[in-house]
């Protein structure tokens, strides 16, 4: 008799321009992957880069029948590829943050009887309550924002709470916004998901429960407790808790594929749905994160993500749950004076050349003789501050610097900035802390040293394509055996490891460790001088 097939594990990634799918198998490698790009492969709905701007320009939606439509799609497209269904022993997957789906009443009976003769979105055509759904680009909920970090007793209680102050596009005050607007559709609404959620729903045929990680982004899920804040819920509108469901950890298994894909694609009906949650936390499964590990995405904007035991939450940055380790919690950072900033004066003083521009980092000292740079073309998150702010050793305020002086200000100033806002919200460093880094800025190696040595860790390189699929198919794995309370990172470890590309240079913490105060100190003064 054949040995039986070795099994595959999906995971998806429900994001803003596109759905993805990759598939691995139980040696982690990469069996197949998939694509629909909403704008070029269902241009009916003329979504641009997946979304509605509204005329506000505050206001963005994407339609939620273009992401049911994309999922008929990919799967059509798997079918006629000749993938074998059958062989999928669980799947994950991961949705953009925040952004939320209305089901109607009367939706819950027809999730739980698809027609395997019909596609997706013929079925569930009439099912949602809001046709558009806020996503996270959306800014229109300033109101929303301000009477819940009022009803909770401010900014700061709100986010030791649940994890963020009150931020525009989470979902707690999306939500508080259409039952202001609209109270009558807020009322014909059974269930209210996030994307994430949502897209477990439609394998799993029935509600899916969000996750504690994914949860966390929406300003109403207390993060130690890991329930709901019944204050926050009551800030919102009335009766969400019903709505919402339980959340669960983001590693439990919610039941087997639908009757659906069994009959349509040929899935194995044993076939495991686990929990979804958020593009972020999957990013950080797929990274394969430990504990003390930082990510660095140095992109357009720079995102950090932390793993942190002991969170501090801050009126600046995101605590989420772990996707991955109950204990544990993931911290999120986003600069906005990332590559734009980096580009802007490479240009000037290096002729536009990434080697001149290292050259120049390279010929200069490590803590750069105490001369201290802030930069911020574009008004900054954390801090608030905008404009180019210069320091001489003795905190004067220098109006220029020399080229090489200037290009090593930069640099280690937008790094000393992660490391001081890092640890602020609890993070520390630990002996085995490795900084993984990727995105644009991730090929220039002087610039990695620079943030080796400001955080005193070794500095490795990780390819992040497909770091949310890929870490919803490790948490599909991960999640089958989580009774054994074996950690992902030992469930994944025969996935390629990062790659070494800088450690620290001896004797820099000395060097650093002032200089980090003195920044400190500074970005105070100028914090203080702009108000
Ligand atoms: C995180 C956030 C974005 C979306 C992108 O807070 O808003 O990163 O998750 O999909």
């Amino acid at each position: 008799m054949a040995a039986p097939a070795e099994p595959y594990y999906l995971g998806w990634d429900f994001s803003t321009q596109q759905l993805k799918v990759v598939v691995i198998d139980e040696q982690l490698r990469v069996i197949h992957e998939d694509n629909v790009n909403f704008d070029k492969d269902l241009p009916e709905f003329g979504t641009h880069g997946g979304v509605y701007v509204h005329k506000d320009r505050l206001a963005v939606t994407s339609p939620v029948l273009m992401w049911v439509k994309a999922l008929d799609l990919i799967l059509e497209k798997m079918k006629s590829s000749g993938f074998n269904f059958s062989r999928v022993k669980a799947l994950s997957g991961a949705g953009q943050q925040h952004g939320s789906v209305y089901w109607k009443e009367g939706a819950r009976s027809v999730l739980q009887n698809l027609s395997p003769d019909l596609p997706l979105h013929q079925s569930l055509k009439s099912c949602f309550s809001v046709s558009n759904s806020p996503v996270w680009m959306d800014s229109s909920t300033t109101v929303q924002c301000c009477s819940l970090e009022k009803a909770v007793g401010g900014a700061q209680k709100l986010a030791e709470v649940t994890g963020s102050r009150a931020y525009e596009r989470f979902t707690g005050n999306q939500i508080a916004k259409i039952y202001s607007q609209h109270p009558e559709v807020y009322a014909q609404t059974e269930r209210i998901s996030l994307v994430s959620s949502f897209a477990a729903s439609l394998f799993l045929g029935a509600y899916a429960p969000i996750d504690y990680s994914d949860g966390s982004g929406m300003n109403l899920l207390q993060i130690r407790e890991k329930a709901w804040s019944s204050v926050c819920l009551d800030a919102c509108a009335p009766g969400l808790e019903k709505k919402l469901g339980h959340p669960v950890p983001s590693s439990k298994i919610l039941g087997s594929i639908s009757p659906y894909y069994v009959q349509r694609f040929g899935f194995n009906p044993g076939c495991n749905v686990l929990a979804f949650t958020g593009d972020n936390p999957a990013s950080l499964a797929g990274m394969r994160l430990e504990e003390g590990d930082i990510a660095i995405s140095l992109g357009t904007s720079d995102t950090l993500f932390l793993w942190i035991k002991e969170p501090k939450p801050a009126l600046e940055g995101h605590i989420l749950c772990s996707p991955v380790d109950s204990q544990a919690y993931m911290a999120l950072l986003c600069y906005k004076n990332g590559s734009l900033m980096r580009e802007r004066i490479r240009d000037e003083l290096s002729s536009g050349s990434w080697e001149e521009f290292s050259k120049a980092l390279a010929s200069t000292a490590v803590g750069n003789d105490g001369n201290v740079g802030f930069y911020f073309d574009v008004m900054e998150i954390i801090p608030e501050a905008v404009g180019i702010h210069r320091f001489s050793t003795h905190n004067d305020r220098s109006p220029t610097f020399p080229k090489e002086v200037e290009i090593r200000a930069l640099i280690e100033g937008q790094f000393m900035a992660k490391r001081i806002h890092a640890e602020k919200l609890g993070y520390q460093i630990l002996p085995t802390t490795r900084i993984l880094a990727t995105g644009g800025a991730s090929y220039n190696k002087a610039i990695l040293q620079v943030l080796s040595d400001v955080f005193s860790a070794p500095v490795y390189t990780i390819d992040t394509a497909n770091s949310a699929c890929l870490g919803s198919a490790y948490r599909a794995i991960h999640g089958l055996r989580a009774e054994t309370s074996v950690s992902l990172a030992d469930v994944v470890k025969l996935a390629p490891g990062p790659r070494l590309v800088a450690t620290p240079t001896v004797g820099v913490a000395q060097v650093y460790q002032p200089l980090l105060k003195r920044y400190m100190e500074l970005e105070q003064q100028i914090l203080s001088r702009l108000k």
